[in-house]
């Protein structure tokens, strides 16, 4: 059999896969980077980031943090972890509770009756937790227009606890459908107050009237910007998202903003082709990624993530118990427990 030709993308990614030692020499430390003048350029933030006076806390724990362009992929801006530790935990509890649920679809709903709270509600609630989800039967199965069943384990009844550790993503607003690559699932309503903190980060990042210097490559306004669509993606320790580029949306000139919560991971960001050597950089909790102009085109993945990289604030049982959050957290051991072993991946995009 001839062999397959890997692309320059495609070494990448099987470089920083599990199960071979990483390669970290290129891996792409912002802060340090920047500072030796290398691949990476900091930049001024043209406007504040603002919490919108409708979210019940404060989101932001500077209004002009450090951000940061790449020199090699024009267009891709991040802002290391901006939010307050109380942000990032209310980011988490709605990306588990609130996101995941009907009519938001998940990849478990094509095998299995979607009850009407989230995974996680159902398999941290004592009471419930009991009750198995009703699996489909075999000729719903079979009637799916999605993907049909690959293993065993999705014809089988599950308990909540072992079915949310299968949840890999929900889709938000316009619901985008894996087979035919289109938003042709229908929509829900995008949450508001999730919607409203992708607006604050897509008018911090647009540049000034005038300006002469492109700076972050963002021509778009962001007081134009609407979460239309989003994905919340779910990794566990070994979970990978293979390098590929957004394209459905209808109009790409909007930025596609993406924040990280839980475990760090390694994200490749490549070019227009498979081609192009993608450059590794490692993202953080609370680390915020806005794709813009060209780097919207680009390939892009996550190869790795990486174990044991959960801060404390998030993966300690008493997290916010000691601050005024307490009342919004009452169990917030068992966020800690499934943050302490995965990341969560929640973006949005302005499709029209
Ligand atoms: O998890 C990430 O940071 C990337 C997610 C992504 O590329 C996607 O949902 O299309």
């Amino acid at each position: 059999m001839p062999q397959a030709i890997q692309t320059a993308f495609r070494k990448a990614e099987k470089r920083y896969k599990r199960g071979q030692p990483p390669d970290w020499d290129n891996v792409v430390d912002l802060a340090a980077a920047a500072a030796a003048n290398e691949a990476v350029r900091g930049i001024q933030l043209s406007y504040d980031l603002e919490t919108p006076a409708t979210l019940p806390l404060q989101l932001f724990s500077q209004r002009r943090p450090p951000a940061y362009v790449l020199r090699d992929h024009p267009g891709l801006l991040l802002i290391p972890n901006p939010f307050t530790d109380e942000a990032q935990r209310w980011l988490a509890r709605k990306c588990l509770c609130d996101c995941p649920r009907p009519p938001n679809r998940t990849n478990l709903d094509a095998f299995f009756s979607p009850p009407p709270e989230s995974l996680f509600e159902l398999a941290t609630d004592t009471e419930k937790c009991s009750q198995l989800i009703a699996n489909r039967t075999q000729a719903d199965i079979q009637q799916s227009d999605v993907t049909l069943p690959k293993e065993k384990f999705y014809t089988q009844p599950g308990s909540p606890s072992s079915l949310l550790e299968r949840q890999r993503w929900c889709t938000l607003g316009l619901q985008y459908n894996w087979t035919t690559k289109e938003y042709d699932r229908g929509s829900s309503p995008f949450d508001q107050e999730l919607d409203s903190l992708m607006r604050a980060i897509a008018i911090a990042i647009t540049r000034p009237d005038g300006a002469s210097d492109p700076s972050s490559g963002n021509e778009y306004n962001g007081n134009l910007f609407a979460s239309e669509a989003g994905i919340v993606n779910y990794y566990d320790e070994r979970a990978t998202m293979a390098g590929h580029v957004d394209k459905t949306e209808e109009k790409m000139d909007a930025p596609l903003i993406s924040l990280s919560i839980g475990l760090s991971c390694v994200y490749l960001i490549g070019g227009t082709t498979r081609d192009t050597e993608p450059t590794p950089i490692v993202l953080h909790s609370g680390d915020v990624l806005a794709m813009c102009g060209e780097s919207r085109m680009a390939y892009h993945g996550v190869p790795l993530v990486l174990a044991d990289t959960t801060p404390k604030f998030l993966s300690c049982p008493n997290a916010g118990i000691n601050d005024n959050t307490t009342a919004m957290y009452p169990e917030w051991h068992y966020f800690a427990e499934y943050l302490a072993h995965h990341r969560i991946n929640c973006n949005a995009r302005k499709c029209s």
